[in-house]
């Protein structure tokens, strides 16, 4: 049965596109464009009425969500231990993935994108957007930090986090973010990019991560 990957090169759905070409699973990539609207479009909406990348298709089943997308391709390769079965490892996963997705990618991120979200007037959009951007840096830090000692976001292997990370980190260089700043998330990229997985599905997305 093969999974479809609906995304879009260089968002939030990069993590998934590339877990899915680390587990060497027959899968589909089909770009549904968010920048003409195709993820509003009534076609898509009936893949996920939310209208957000990136859904994942596998048979009957559609599932939506980073993390519960992530922790499904995980499940098809359970040797892997993308998503670790001990309680302490687990439970760091999903601490990670709470953070990047709630904190991280829907207040901070979001603040910095859409300022027009959270607020109407220009000069209000203007201190969203400053806000968000404060609050993008310090999570950048407070990451760094995280990752000091560590070659990998849980214990000593790569797991479901670790491709999440890295999506966030080349919105800090796409958004001229001083990401050499964050050493330590720096080289956690770095050893990412070394991954033939992930170079392959860094350049078919054509997406970079330096800084
Ligand atoms: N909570 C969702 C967020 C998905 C999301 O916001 N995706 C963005 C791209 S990174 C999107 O679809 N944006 C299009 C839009 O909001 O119109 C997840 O983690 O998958």
């Amino acid at each position: 049965m093969t999974l479809t990957l609906y995304h879009q090169p260089g968002a939030c759905s990069l993590a998934s596109h590339i877990l899915l070409e680390e587990a060497g699973l027959d899968y589909e990539a089909v770009h549904i464009d968010i920048h003409s609207g195709q993820n509003r479009a009534a076609e898509y909406l009936k893949i996920n009425p939310k209208g957000r990348i990136p859904a994942l298709r596998h048979g009957a089943e559609i599932i939506t969500e980073s993390p519960a997308i992530l922790s499904y391709i995980s499940g098809l390769v359970p040797d892997r231990a993308y998503l670790p079965e001990a309680l302490i490892e687990r439970s760091r996963v999903l601490e990670w993935m709470n953070w990047l997705s709630g904190s991280l990618h829907a207040v901070a991120f979001a603040a910095l994108i859409h300022p027009d979200w959270f607020a109407t007037s220009d000069a209000a959009q203007a201190e969203v957007k400053a806000k968000g951007a404060t609050q993008v840096a310090e999570h950048f830090a407070a990451i760094n930090q995280r990752l000091r000692g560590h070659d990998w976001a849980v214990g000593n292997t790569f797991t479901l986090v670790d491709p999440y990370l890295l999506v966030f980190y080349t919105w800090g260089c796409i958004f001229g973010m001083p990401m050499a700043d964050y050493g330590h998330y720096r080289n956690h990229a770095l050893r990412m990019n070394a991954r033939p997985a992930v170079a392959k599905v860094m350049q078919a997305e054509s997406v970079e991560a330096i800084g």
